[in-house]
């Protein structure tokens, strides 16, 4: 087992959700990722986008995972955007994804994940 994949924590909350352990409301699926609600809202649409692989974060996922799951991941986040009505390119009002990794990113769950946030204004992050 290589480094990255040690430093994986099976028993992380979405690999429980990923194994049928822990209830979701899914929103979309695909062969290598899951869409479902975050159970603590921040906006009217927040959903989360997770791989069905075991990735810790953004840069592992970039670094470990095949080219069909990364396109199959950003394929189904596209259609959440479409299916939640916030993608501008359907009529949406528009979305915000963040993707948080560790201690400074302040990441809860150590399963790579994208919160897709919509349905209100949001307020500014970034100067
Ligand atoms: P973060 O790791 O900080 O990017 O955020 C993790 C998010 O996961 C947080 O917004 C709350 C959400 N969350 C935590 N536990 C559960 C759960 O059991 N079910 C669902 N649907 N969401 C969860």
């Amino acid at each position: 087992m290589t480094a990255a994949e040690t430093r994986y924590d099976p028993d992380n909350i979405f690999a429980r959700v990923l194994r049928g352990e822990i209830p979701n409301e899914t929103v979309a699926e695909s062969t290598h990722a899951l869409a479902f609600r975050d159970i603590r809202p921040q906006a009217p649409v927040h959903v989360l986008v997770i791989p069905k692989g075991p990735y810790v974060d953004a840069a592992d996922f970039g670094a470990r995972a095949s080219d069909e799951e990364i396109t199959d991941f950003a394929r189904l986040l596209a259609k959440v955007a479409a299916s939640e009505g916030v993608d501008p390119a359907s009529g949406g009002s528009g979305f915000r994804t963040i993707s948080n990794a560790g201690t400074h990113g302040v990441q809860e769950v150590p399963h790579y994940h994208v919160h897709v946030l919509g349905g209100a204004t949001l307020g500014r992050m970034l100067p």
